[in-house]
């Protein structure tokens, strides 16, 4: 009998489309066979353990600027509490100066995060700026591997006005790729900001009233009306809102390809938490912000409905001590983003399978395979079957751990999800058939990781 290079042998294999009792062989970094009895050289038993496939988390900001600050985790460190919490590939974002082209950007965040990373990553481009010169960039740019582009609805220096989104969907849409939106309006979120500073409301208590959800639900709206106009299939990021879901909900109802992201702040936690004592609240805001809890379970039953299709982190962290203090004396200036890299995987398997919303397999179909089929990297990522990069997660569903902000890696010094029981856990972490990292020890060296060109993608494949 062969004997394969590695064996998981008698664990549980979880994938988006079934789980079964069986051995997994790895060859040169690969799957090579799925089956009964396998051998190999060496041999890791993952009995009473789940085999997944690596996480992806389609959405992160390491080593950002933001205004005075940067986010605090760099590629490093982000990618290795990434890595410790089951997951394999990032897909970060490119964020061009203006007048800076497109190929040049990318060029340098790639060479920023080539010697940095420990993990696989990919990149999502960002278009702020329609002018001929980017737009004729854009097969250039899917060459080089980036398939989606994020565009914003609000934010100046980011922002596109609804004539820019037009052409831009027809040009994105005539090349074969994705748009993502970060949906909010800006006018209703500058007027309700500016009422609030006029009433004199400078804490983060404010924060969650200055970003209304009919500001996201009004841009969803929209963003996915002007796209149905153009045919373009669109992806919206952290939808936070049950009038978020219900107008993604209308355009797959009116037969558009478009998609949705939501994030673990937004199923776990509630706009209760601005109000915290001591500026605490601060921790918590992040755009768009935390919510109620009727928006928590609408989320819950849209990701187990498939209405939305991926939850991702929105990962940008500030340091409470040194950065998110800059707005202490008003919130505006609070730096906006939350860490979440390394708890994703764990907190959806507590609250998401053992709670009940979604099955095993659906968790992992969010969490690993969906992410990889939007984004172009599926069946190289994001599945287990034989020819897919062995990226491979040992989850332990019996350790039961409280989760707390020393148990991180992430470089930063709090976690919004202090306290929470978890049941179950990431142990064991593969990358391309390598140990990655194990019980919370890295054993890779930075430069490990690689890019990851994106295919288009085949929403006619989708499962
Ligand atoms: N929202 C945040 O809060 N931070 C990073 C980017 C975003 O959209
Ligand atoms: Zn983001």
């Amino acid at each position: 009998m062969t004997a394969f290079d590695l064996v998981i042998q008698n664990g549980k294999i979880v994938t988006a489309g079934e789980t079964l009792d069986a051995d997994l062989a790895i060859q040169g970094g690969k799957i090579q066979a799925i089956g009964k009895n396998l051998s190999g050289h060496k041999v890791l038993n993952a009995a009473g353990l789940l085999v997944l496939p690596g996480a992806i988390d389609p959405h992160v900001h390491l080593q950002m600027p933001a205004g005075a600050t940067t986010s605090s985790d760099n590629w490093q460190t982000g990618t290795t509490a990434a890595a410790l919490g089951g997951t394999t590939t990032v897909i970060d974002f490119i964020e061009p100066l203006e007048n800076q082209s497109l190929i040049e950007a990318f060029e340098e965040r790639k060479a920023q995060a080539d010697s940095q990373v420990v993990i696989d990553y990919a990149l999502h481009m960002t278009l702020s700026s329609i002018i001929p010169e980017r737009m004729a960039e854009l097969p250039e740019v899917i060459r080089a591997g980036m398939t989606s582009f994020k565009t914003y609805t609000t934010y100046d220096g980011l922002k596109l006005t609804d004539e820019a989104f037009l052409k831009m969907f027809r040009r994105v849409s005539e090349t074969g790729g994705l748009v993502m939106v970060h949906a909010e309006n800006d006018a209703m979120c500058g007027f309700a900001t500016r009422e609030l500073l006029a009433q004199g409301q400078y804490g983060p208590e404010a924060h969650p009233r200055s970003r209304p959800a009919s500001a996201e639900s009004e841009a969803i709206e929209r963003v996915l009306a002007m796209a149905g106009l153009t045919g373009t299939p669109t992806y919206i990021v952290h939808i936070s809102t049950a009038q978020g879901v219900a107008a993604l909900s209308r355009a797959q109802a009116r037969g558009q390809l478009a998609f949705g992201e939501t994030c673990p702040q937004y199923l776990l936690l509630t706009d209760r938490e601005y109000s915290r004592p001591d500026f605490e609240g601060a921790k918590f805001v992040c755009a768009p912000p935390l919510r109620k809890e009727t928006d928590n379970a609408f989320l819950w039953d849209a990701l187990s409905q498939n209405t939305i299709q991926t939850i991702g982190t929105d990962h940008c962290p500030f340091f409470f001590k040194g950065q998110k203090d800059l707005g202490k004396d008003c919130f505006t200036h609070i730096p906006g983003g939350i860490p979440g890299i390394e708890s994703r995987l764990a907190l959806m398997y507590t609250y998401g399978v053992v709670s009940g919303k979604l099955t095993l397999n659906q968790w992992v179909d969010r969490c690993c395979t969906k992410p990889a089929e939007l984004f172009g990297l599926y069946p190289q990522k994001g599945t287990l079957m034989p020819g897919a990069d062995a990226d491979i997660v040992l989850f332990d569903p019996h350790q039961e751990r409280v989760l707390s902000h020393q148990i991180l890696h992430e470089n930063v010094d709090y976690t919004p999800y202090e306290g929470l029981v978890l049941k179950g856990y990431p142990i064991t972490t593969l990358l391309r058939g390598e140990l990655l990292a194990e019980k919370g020890v890295m054993y890779a060296e930075p430069g490990n990781g690689k890019y990851l060109k994106c295919n288009l993608p085949r929403f006619e494949q989708l499962s």
